[in-house]
């Protein structure tokens, strides 16, 4: 299942469990925990005060009561002491408790705020980092299919300072062509099928001609170009961020038409050049320009051969453009 990062309230997140960044008497507090607590009402509490307490990097489940999810769980980051005891561990295993409590009752949607990166003081470059590689890491692991949601609470300003973010800056800067920025809707992007773009023959082909122009499809390439790279599915749709529904629908129907990141996607997992992630953009009727920022982030990745879709998705949410992969609607 895909990781989705977005922007927001978690208290307002309609999914299977949100998670609780709670502290180790798991009675309430700031943050994220007094905002889930508001919002759940007081028999959340109250059902906290039967569990006992939780140590750090360890999780608790509870019923959701008035928030619009099933469950909350909880559970309790480690205090920032400078990164040398154990800090990045524990921060990891809270997510990893959080999801097999989630997998244990059965969880479809497990949404996280980003635990210790507030009154605990977690750096948060670093906290966004560990959460994202322990939810992988479980992801990975897994025959289960769990969408996991990243909630930030802040605008993700601390972005900014590594070298990657600059680079991707520079890149930008350099490539954007702001002129032709009319439209930033991915929509807007959508070109026209390739077939319709050939000029019209000067007499009518015949129908054994016309056949063995038309083109290989979107579907057609992708699975062409899994087959030759020696992928199975499941490797595919995984690096590329995708539910299995989904990838199954674009598998089962040739004339299937992905949404722009969704090809992209693909174009990422199948770690395709350049010149190729075009070709299979345009079986589905976009092409990559200069005048999308999106665009050009992407092919700033895939020009350093950088194909991790998740580092691919940081840097787009850095800079609040739609992230790639996805889910069956
Ligand atoms: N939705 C999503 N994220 C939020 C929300 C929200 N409604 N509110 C805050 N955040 P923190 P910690 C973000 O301090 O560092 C509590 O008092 C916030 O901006 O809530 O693990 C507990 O009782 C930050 O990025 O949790 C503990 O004593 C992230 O959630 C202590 O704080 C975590 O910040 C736990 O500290």
């Amino acid at each position: 299942m895909p990781i989705e990062i977005l922007r927001g309230d978690i208290t307002r997140l309609a999914v299977d469990a949100i998670v609780d960044a709670a502290n180790p008497s798991l009675l309430g507090g700031g943050g994220v925990d007094g905002a889930i607590h508001r919002a759940a009402g007081p028999e959340l509490l109250a059902e906290c005060r039967m569990l006992g307490g939780c140590r750090t990097g360890q999780a608790k489940l509870t019923r959701g009561y008035k928030l619009p999810c099933r469950y909350v769980i909880h559970t309790v980051g480690p205090v920032w002491h400078g990164g040398l005891v154990g800090e990045r561990r524990l921060l990891s295993s809270c997510y990893t408790n959080s999801l097999r409590l989630a997998a244990q009752h059965s969880c479809s949607s497990v949404a996280f705020p980003l635990i210790s990166a507030g009154a605990y003081g977690y750096p948060k470059d670093q906290a966004f980092r560990v959460a994202l590689d322990a939810i992988r890491d479980f992801l990975a692991s897994t025959e289960r299919e769990i969408l996991v949601i990243l909630v930030l609470w802040e605008r993700a300003d601390f972005f900014g300072a590594d070298s990657l973010h600059k680079n991707v800056r520079r890149y930008l800067d350099a490539h954007y062509d702001d002129a032709l920025d009319g439209n930033r809707s991915i929509a807007a992007q959508e070109i026209a099928p390739m077939p319709q773009m050939r000029a019209m023959p000067a007499a009518m082909p015949s129908l054994e001609d016309a056949l063995r122009d038309v083109e290989e499809s979107f579907t057609q390439m992708l699975l062409r170009m899994i087959d030759e790279k020696g992928m199975t599915d499941p490797e595919c749709y995984k690096r590329a961020n995708l539910d299995r529904k989904l990838f199954s629908k674009i598998r089962g129907d040739i004339h299937y038409k992905p949404r722009k990141p969704t090809a992209l996607a693909l174009a990422i997992a199948l770690r395709l050049t350049l010149p190729e992630t075009k070709e299979l953009l345009a079986r589905a009727g976009y092409a990559l320009t200069h005048s999308s920022r999106s665009d050009i982030i992407v092919e700033y990745f895939i020009l350093q051969g950088k194909y991790d879709i998740l580092e691919i998705n940081e840097a787009l949410f850095s800079f609040d453009e739609p992230l790639l992969g996805g889910r069956a609607v």
